[in-house]
């Protein structure tokens, strides 16, 4: 057949000139402004007069144009019969998927047709203000994301403590002066769930103001160059080493509350949970010195502004739920919650909040159907997909809608669903790429993106640093076949409802007007590089959205989960544990198909501390096994991870047939999502806990082992 790129109407040019726009590849959102002359993009810098990102990019930014280019990106819909794939026409395209879902769902009730969401839902404008729609009209309780493998434990605790699931704590970077930072590696992601572009230079403010970062992981990522001080801590062991700190806190009487402490309950019943585990108790299991935690307890608590803050390596591990929790007690009890310097709380242009009614109820409203995993926000947790694919009985998975989500890469034992979605009546996938996931589908819908669309961050300037906003219009013009996210949203919605919906311009216009700042799209949009609205602000208790107005340090829920901690303490770790590797030059799983980010050395290594290497030497390809599957790769002996943990980066794994992506086909790897394992979750939240995986390695075809325990 034709290219799909090659064989459709070209779209116009758009005028040379120089244009200003946020980038929205990930949470940073930095202003880009880019020059464009004879309909190509000529230059691509960091906008130096955004105010949130003063002039910062990075190399994925600068490959915005390349993905715009990419030979491989779809543009009109496709139809597969069998193995082979034909265009076909929008309206025909919309019209016969439209008819497949209504089907399923009149045959076997709507919780047949599942969805699922992937990140780059939350990085699209269109998307976010529109997927609604067609979700609703769906009616399915089986709605899944990639929150419940990210960052549902953040949801979870401020769901549970402040009481909505997006009062969610930022840290104050620009002004503190002791960062506390567990699990994140922002030289790597640039950041997250701390919109902070061009972090490198913030962290350095700090060391240059004379303050501290201190940075805990389980291996010596970039970021701890930009750190003053790193430990290794054990894979999935912060909690221990959390409640270590606590417990330092009160027994030397180190707390106070601040200006919280006439609107905070629970105190007591923290200070008791965490009188058990002391610096010794903890010590052997974390790996962290007792003297080390103790003077950083002590530090911590005397500090006049100080933040701790713990990303995906505090979330995707067993005890996510608690991790989260434990981070946002330790702000609260030492003053540096919802203060200057501390961790604080955005108040944006366009707040998804505005509409957040005081002790609503979140999470547990159900559950899913084989396993029983409670409900959070309207999703439930995507461990649970495949099994509800696989597993007869009524209610059972036969139709799939995927929306820029490549979860065959992205979810644990990818290969388990890989199998399961051929298995299908029917899937579409609203996504530009035939990839490892929307192979799998009938009908592909791929929107325009990336310089094509308008966007303003309504996700990110919530979890900033700073309260900005930023409006961009698309640079480039799409051609007369090509569709918007929300065009193919709203085309779905009213086929299927027989309703129109409404444009998310409409929306952001609507929320942005009824912002704090009163402000609009037209206003923004006169303002190219952005606007500024200051520092974070003290804004507790006025936006506590709990039902008591207060601030619960002590949820019931996670004081249960509790117990479960302590008895992993009788429990054996594992010989090797397994953690993720982040990498400034991946975006998850999609874009290994730019040569500018794929050039140097193969990525996809284990790495391994010497010391556990027996007779593995550096570069050998060797076999890593876990409980639900075996991936082949080659090794890394590197002291940057600590004795007894591997390390493997996530999103590799194109090697799969009839993907369709030329480059990222040249770099495949291996997927670490073969390895992990859906049986293994944060009991407390339902998120998946893929970091911390039992591995063992093998010679390949051989039998010698490292890894495997005396009792294997
Ligand atoms: N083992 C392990 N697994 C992990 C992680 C880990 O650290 N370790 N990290 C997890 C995290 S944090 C996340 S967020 C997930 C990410 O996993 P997913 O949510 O599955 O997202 P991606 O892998 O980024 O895939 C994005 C998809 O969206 C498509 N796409 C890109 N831009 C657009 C667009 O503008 N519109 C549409 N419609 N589609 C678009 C791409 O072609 C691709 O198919 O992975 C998770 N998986
Ligand atoms: N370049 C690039 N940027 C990205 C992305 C990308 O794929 N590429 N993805 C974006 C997305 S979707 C997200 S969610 C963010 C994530 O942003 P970050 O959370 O900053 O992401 P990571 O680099 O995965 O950092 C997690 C760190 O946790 C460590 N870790 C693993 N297990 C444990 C543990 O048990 N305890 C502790 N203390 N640490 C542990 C890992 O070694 C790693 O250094 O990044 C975003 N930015
Ligand atoms: S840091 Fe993120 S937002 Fe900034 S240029 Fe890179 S990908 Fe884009
Ligand atoms: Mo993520």
């Amino acid at each position: 057949m034709t290219h799909p790129a090659a064989s459709h109407s070209a779209a116009p040019l758009p005028a040379d000139g120089v244009y200003f726009r946020a980038c929205n590849l990930c949470e940073a959102i930095c202003g880009l402004q880019i020059t464009v002359q004879g309909g190509r993009v000529t230059d691509l810098r960091g906008d130096p007069l955004d105010p949130l990102s003063h002039g910062h990019i990075c190399p994925k930014g600068t490959a915005l144009p390349d993905l715009h280019a990419d030979p491989d990106r779809l543009k009109r819909p496709l139809r597969r019969e069998g193995e082979t794939w034909t265009e076909m026409d929008w309206n025909e395209a919309l019209d016969y998927v439209a008819a497949r879902l209504r089907e399923v769902g009149e045959q076997h009730g709507a919780d047949a047709v599942a969805t699922f969401q992937g990140n780059p839902s939350v990085h699209n404008s269109g998307t976010l203000l529109s997927a609604g729609s067609l979700l609703k009209a769906l009616g399915s309780r089986n709605r899944f994301t990639a929150t419940s493998i990210d960052q549902l434990p953040h949801h979870f605790a401020g769901t549970e403590m402040f009481g909505h699931p997006f009062l969610l704590p930022i840290p104050d970077i620009d002004r503190t002066d002791f960062m506390l930072i567990m699990g994140a590696n922002p030289l790597a992601s640039n950041g997250s769930i701390m919109t902070a572009p061009g972090v490198q230079g913030r962290l350095k403010a700090i060391r240059e103001r004379g303050g501290r970062v201190v940075l805990l992981d389980p291996r010596r990522t970039e970021s701890a160059d930009h750190a003053t001080e790193f430990h290794f801590i054990r894979p999935g062991t912060d909690a221990y080493f959390l409640l270590g700190l606590l417990n330092v806190i009160f027994a030397e009487g180190l707390e106070r509350l601040g200006h919280l402490a006439d609107v905070t309950d629970g105190l007591d019943a923290v200070r008791s949970a965490a009188a058990p585990f002391s610096p010794e108790r903890v010590e052997e299991r974390t790996g962290v010195a007792a003297e080390t935690l103790r003077a950083l307890a002590r530090d911590f608590a005397a500090a006049p502004r100080a933040v701790a803050y713990g990303r995906i390596g505090l979330s995707i591990q067993e005890f996510g739920g608690l991790c989260q929790w434990l981070l946002n007690v330790l702000n609260t009890v030492t003053g540096h919650l919802d203060a200057e310097g501390g961790a604080m709380f955005t108040r944006p242009a366009f707040d998804l909040l505005a509409r957040a009614k005081r002790g609503e109820v979140h999470h547990g409203r159900y559950r899913s159907r084989v396993r029983g995993l409670p409900e959070f926000d309207g999703e439930l947790p995507n461990v649970t997909m495949t099994e509800e694919m696989t597993t007869p009985g009524e209610g059972q998975i036969r139709a799939l809608v995927t929306v820029a989500g490549n979860p065959v890469l992205s979810t644990p034992d990818g290969a388990a669903l890989d199998r399961a979605l051929a298995g299908l009546d029917f899937m579409v996938s609203i996504d530009p790429y035939l990839n490892e996931t929307t192979r799998h589908a009938h009908v592909i819908l791929p929107p325009a993106f990336g310089l094509e669309v308008s966007h303003y961050d309504a996700t990110f300037h919530l979890l900033a640093v700073r309260n900005t906003a930023r409006y961009s219009r698309p640079v480039f013009p799409i051609a007369p076949d090509q569709r918007f996210d929300y065009q193919i949203f709203l085309g779905l919605t009213e086929r299927l409802t027989g309703k129109a919906g409404t444009v998310p311009e409409q929306r952001l216009d609507f929320g942005l007007r009824h912002g704090p700042y009163r402000t609009s799209v037209e206003e923004l949009d006169a303002q190219p590089h952005g606007v500024d609205y200051g520092p974070l602000q003290p804004c507790f208790p006025e936006r506590l959205l709990t039902a008591s107005g207060r601030l619960n340090l002590a949820p019931a829920p996670m004081l249960a989960d509790l117990p479960r901690l302590t008895a992993a303490l009788e429990t054996a770790p594992p010989p090797l544990a397994l953690i993720g590797r982040r990498q400034l030059r991946s975006n998850n799983s999609w874009m290994h198909n730019t040569p500018r980010l794929m050039r140097g050395p193969a990525r996809c290594t284990l790495q391994l501390n010497p010391a556990d290497a027996g007779e593995f030497v550096d570069g050998q390809v060797v076999e890593v096994r876990s409980r639900v599957g075996t991936v082949t790769v080659p090794l890394e002996l590197t002291d940057t991870v600590m004795p007894g943990v591997v390390c493997l980066p996530h999103g590799f794994g194109h090697g799969r047939a009839g993907v369709r992506l030329g480059v990222a086909q040249q770099h495949a790897g291996v997927s670490v999502n073969d390895l992990t394992d859906t049986a293994r979750i944060d009991a407390l939240t339902g998120n998946a806990a893929v970091n911390g995986t039992p591995v063992t390695l093998h010679a390949v075809a051989a039998s010698e082992a490292v890894g495997e325990s005396a009792a294997d």
